[in-house]
Formats: structure tokens, sequence, C-alpha cells
């Protein structure tokens, strides 16, 4: 745990600055036959020589505890050239400092309680986040714990208090539990925790993103949609039939809205051999949409039967869209747009209301939204059913054990209970030198 470690900070490309960092417990000891360490924070211009290699490098010291993970860390600024990286870093394996694992600074930061691993997964978050919407969102988790996990805590924690000392001295003491008391406090939790779960239920696919599948009958108007969507040129639209013959993949910010957006060949069936490979591609992106656009152009009179057959394994997650609403419409029930007019709002709003329900995107911020956070959530919440199948004269250890069961559950989602098992699924996914 406390042997040194080294990784770049920044990416390995010809760049202006690369950054170093190491750390560890005393190295003013570990790097002295190398580097005199300046003043604690303050940023001091060093030569450094090895191996026949000069440079001069911006040094900076933070001292233990006040640091990144609790460790000293001394941080070299180079010249941003990968091989001189590479060299500097060999450098610090020969004296005794290793290259760090993906995560391990962070990993390090948290077990010397630093940061509980609701940031740590905000912080992965962020440095993952590709759309404005994910950016604010990993924002939003960052910080202090979240209001209603320390509430949680706060109130239950006298509880739990009282519980065990109602089993430990009840008898002689004559301690009462309170059970209506603590039942009244246990429904005011309910009502939070089943907000949580509703902001957490929406915060997911702002994080994660949502797979959309654009189907429908050749010249549905997929395309024309998926360039609307996607606020560039990216297929062709041309006015024959089967003009997309491949899945295109493309990712957009929309409505507030992180969308994977595929384009798919129009199904129908066909001799000609390329667009029949086109339309066998289509049932695998229908498989992993979380949601199916089926296109019909709002000229027709109704949607194209053998297409309705092959989307019914996928009923739920299907929503039938008109398009071209531009042009004399035969009906219009559900979401009419028209791509080419830029006339998108009733899908959008479609989109909003099956995704985020009634909140907004505001509302979302600092929710559970990790699949981790999520089931953790769930598990609280049949935690807390257990007490509601209580009685008033149940035996005080039977309550104390379900609080703590409660308790046991927070400390798992802020990671305080130090499961190894949850920080190697949440280290998994960092990169090298975070
Ligand atoms: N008036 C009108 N025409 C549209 C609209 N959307 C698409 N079109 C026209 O419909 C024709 C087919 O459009 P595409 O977007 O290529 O249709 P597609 O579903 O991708 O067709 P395939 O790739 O062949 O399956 C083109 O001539 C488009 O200009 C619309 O909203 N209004
Ligand atoms: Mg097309």
């Amino acid at each position: 745990m406390s042997e040194p470690i080294c990784a770049p900070a920044t990416p390995l490309f010809p760049s202006a600055v690369a950054v170093v960092r190491v750390s560890g417990q005393n190295l003013a000891d570990v790097l002295a036959p190398f580097v005199k360490l300046p003043r604690a924070r303050v940023a001091t211009l060093r030569y450094l020589a090895w191996d026949g290699y000069r440079e001069q490098a911006l040094v900076l010291f933070f001292p233990a505890p006040a640091s990144y993970t609790g460790e000293d860390i001394v941080e070299f600024q180079l010249h941003g050239n990968p091989l001189l990286v590479r060299r500097f870093l060999d450098h610090l394996g020969k004296l005794g400092v290793r290259l760090a694992e993906p995560g391990e600074f962070t990993r390090r930061a948290l077990l010397n309680g630093k940061q509980t691993l609701l940031e740590t997964e905000a912080l992965r978050d962020l440095i993952g986040a590709s759309t404005d919407q994910q950016l604010r969102q990993a924002q939003g988790r960052q910080g202090a714990l979240p209001a209603w996990i320390s509430e949680t805590k706060a109130r239950i924690s006298p509880w739990m208090a009282r519980a065990e000392a109602a089993v430990d001295y009840g008898e002689e003491e004559g301690i009462i539990l309170g059970f209506d008391d603590l039942k009244q406090e246990m429904i005011r939790l309910h009502e939070v925790f089943h907000v949580e779960q509703h902001r957490a239920g929406a915060a997911r696919w702002l994080r994660d993103g949502i797979k959309l599948a654009l189907v429908g009958r050749p010249n549905a108007g997929k395309s024309t949609l998926f360039n609307a969507l996607a606020g560039e040129d990216r297929a062709i639209v041309t006015e024959i039939p089967g003009t997309t013959r491949d899945v295109l993949e493309i990712r957009t910010e929309w409505a507030g809205l992180p969308l994977s957006l595929f384009d798919t060949a129009g199904l129908r069936d066909t001799v000609e051999p390329i667009e029949r490979l086109g339309v066998a591609r289509v049932h695998a992106v229908l498989e992993q949409a979380d949601l199916i656009l089926h296109l019909v152009p709002a000229t027709d009179r109704e949607a194209d039967a053998g297409i309705l057959e092959r989307l019914a394994p996928f009923e739920g997650k299907v929503l039938q869209v008109r398009t071209m609403g531009d042009l004399p419409a035969q009906v219009s029930e559900g979401p009419v747009v028209s791509a080419i007019k830029g006339d998108l709002v009733s899908l959008q709003e479609a989109l909003i209301e099956r995704f985020l329900g009634d909140l907004s995107p505001e509302a979302c911020l600092g929710a559970m939204a990790t699949a981790r956070q999520r089931e953790l959530l769930e598990e609280l919440i049949a935690q807390q059913e257990l007490f509601f199948r209580l009685e008033s004269g149940c035996p005080p250890e039977v309550v104390a054990s379900t609080l703590q069961g409660m308790w046991g559950l927070l400390a798992a989602l802020t990671g305080e209970d130090r499961a190894e098992s949850a920080l190697d699924q949440v280290f998994g996914g960092f990169c090298l030198g975070k």
C-alpha cells in the first residue's frame, strides 16, 4: 500500500507540458538521490540529470496528509515529449518508485479517507464525460455526501443506539424503544428514498446515454431524421428506396439527452444482396437499443404489417413516430415530426417523458446514477421494507439488526465499508495516472 508509485498524469502525446506524479511516504528520502524537494506547494524550477538526460522541470511538493492521496505527492512538470516521459519514469523505477495501476492514486485517496466512493465514481464519470449534460451530472455528484445520506445517518443513528441499549439493558433499566416514533421516522425516510430512486432512474440515462434505433420501411425518412438529430450531414439521403445499407452510429447530445443514434437499412424483403446484408444487421441493433423509433411516413395509411411483426418481440421499447409531418397526413396519433422542416418538438417531448419522466436534467443533479449506486439504493429500500413488517412489540434485537442492515448499506454506498469487490468494480474504469 505505501510503496511509492508514479504515473504520467497527462496523455503521452507531444504537447507543451507533461505532468508526472509520484505518491508515497517520505518522498524526500526516496527521491533524495535525484532531486531536492522544494518547499511545500511552491512551484520551483529544478535541473534534473539522469543516465545522460538533462531536463528542467517545475517541481511541486504536497506533503502528507494535505495532498490528493493523503500521502506525500511530488508533481513534475516536464517538457511534453512522450519519450522523455518514459525515460523519466524508467529512472523513477530505478529509485524504487513503481508505475501505478490505473486508478491507484485515487484508490489511495479513498483508503486514506480523502474522498468517498461516491466522489470517486463522480470523478471517473467526470473524466469520461462526453456531453455537456454528462459533465454537469458528474460535477453535481462531487463534493460533500449527498444531503439525504447524511440526513438518513443522522436520523437513524440515535435509534440504533436506543435499540442496542434496549437489547443490552432493557430489562434492568427499563429502556423502551419507542417503536411508534421510530416508525414515523421510517415513514419520512421512506419518502426520501423513493424520491432518490425516482431521480436515480432518470439520472441513469443522462449518465449512460440512450441507444436509439431508427427503423422503418425504405424511404421512411430515417436518414433524414438521423442527420437532423445528429446536427450534421452524416447519412446519405436520396429519394431512392434502399439508400442506407449499413448500420450507421453517431453519438450526440440532443435536447439535453446523450444519444447514441443508429440509422439502419429500410426493412423490406429484397433480393438485392447488399441490401439483404444490411437488413440482416438491423436485428442486432434492435436487440441492444434502449428505444426503437419505428418511423412511418405521415402519408402512409398505416404501418407496414411485416415490420410490425418483426418489431413485435421488442414491444415495450418501440415508439411509433410519424415522419414527413409537413406533407398531407393520413393519421396523426403519436409524435409527428418533420425532419426536413426541423420540427421535432413532439419527439423531444416523447423522449423526455419516457426517459426523464417529470424530472428535468437539473433535478437529477447529484442522483445515484451508477449501476452500483442504484443497486444499493434498491437494497436499502428492500431492507427498510423489512422494518415495516415488524410489529410494535417485537424484540429490540430485531429492530437493531434491521437498522444495522440499513446502516451497512449506506456505508457500502459511500464506500466506508471498504469492500474490495466494490472498489475493484469502480476502479476497473479508471485511467492511468488518476
Ligand atoms: N417532405 C418531406 N420529405 C422528407 C422528410 N424526411 C425525408 N424526406 C424525403 O424522403 C426521402 C427518403 O428519405 P431518407 O431519409 O433517405 O429515408 P430512409 O428511411 O433513410 O430511406 P432508406 O435509407 O432508403 O431506407 C428523401 O427524398 C427525403 O428528402 C420530411 O420530413 N418531409
Ligand atoms: Mg436511409
